[in-house]
């Protein structure tokens, strides 16, 4: 892959990992940091090849928020576009075809956390930290944050983080239901790819067709999205996989999935 200023993309095998690269300000979320991000998330969507994704920071910090010293003189019209493009980014990961695994180790605040809460699943360390102070700075949470927390944790853990800007640990984070997995800073990442790989096992189509009714449900409530997932769970049998999936068990032996 090209050299981005601000991310470092990688592939091995069939599990990409982008690794955010703005150390010297915490992985702040600059313009240049959304465009580097989408630019890698087309890239990883037009290769059929890979079938996960690990979005991390490295071991220090996993995105500490809006870069506050972009936004600080915005005006209205300005803080609109770059809310809508902080929303680009998270609805673009959050649609990605494949699951996405967000490997959280030190602080995911504001725009920070919100970019980990539309992964699909989210692997923390012990000292992780999740918040969304944004009302200590007079705005508030601008890239989903408000909409995302809530139907992940609840309106009242959710009021206490955002109205009165409560910041929680990686395992008050599992506790409150935020995050998938709690473990030590160290196993973050080989815990990732443990479930990365997991994933892997599973045909594509299946998978692809499960995240999509998820997130129906949760977009747009349980009565449209019984429908939805009716058709999606049809559209299975249309793939080998389903055929050997279905034999394997009956003959008593693993599936040989390909991904067709
Ligand atoms: N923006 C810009 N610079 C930052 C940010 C940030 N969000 N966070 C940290 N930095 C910089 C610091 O200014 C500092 O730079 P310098 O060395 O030049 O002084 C460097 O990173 C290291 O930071 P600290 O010295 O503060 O390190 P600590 O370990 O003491 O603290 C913290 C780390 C806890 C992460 C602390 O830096 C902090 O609280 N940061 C701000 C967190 C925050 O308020 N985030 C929310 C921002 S608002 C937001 O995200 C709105 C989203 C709206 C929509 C999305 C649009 C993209």
């Amino acid at each position: 892959y090209k050299e981005f200023e601000n991310i470092i993309l990688e592939t091995k095998g069939s599990i990409s990992t982008i690794t955010i690269n703005r150390p010297h300000v915490m992985n702040a979320l600059c313009k240049g940091l959304h465009n580097d991000i989408v630019e890698a998330l087309d890239i990883i969507r037009k290769d059929q090849s890979i079938r996960v994704l690990i979005l991390t920071g490295g071991k220090k910090a996993f995105v500490a928020g809006a870069d506050i010293k972009e936004m600080m003189e915005a005006d209205s019209f300005e803080a609109e576009r770059t809310a809508s493009q902080a929303h680009f980014t998270n609805d673009f990961i959050e649609a990605l075809p494949i699951p996405v695994i967000a490997a959280i180790c030190g602080p995911a605040l504001g725009g920070g956390c919100e970019i980990a809460m539309a992964c699909d699943f989210r692997i923390a360390g012990e000292k992780a930290m999740f918040g969304l102070p944004e009302t200590g700075l007079g705005v508030i949470p601008g890239a989903g944050g408000t909409q995302r927390l809530v139907t992940l944790v609840g309106p009242v853990k959710a009021k206490e983080m955002v109205m009165a800007g409560k910041v929680i640990r990686g395992k008050e984070a599992f506790d409150t239901g935020l995050v998938t997995m709690c473990v030590s800073d160290d196993e973050v990442m080989n815990e990732a790819t443990r479930l990365a790989e997991k994933l892997c096992e599973k045909p594509a189509a299946a998978l692809q067709y499960a995240k999509a009714a998820i997130n129906h449900a949760v977009e747009n409530g349980i009565s449209t999205g019984k429908k939805y997932e009716k058709s999606l769970f049809s559209l299975c049998f249309e793939t080998e996989d389903q055929k050997e999936g279905m034999k394997a068990f009956v003959e008593k032996r693993p599936p040989l999935f390909n991904h067709k």
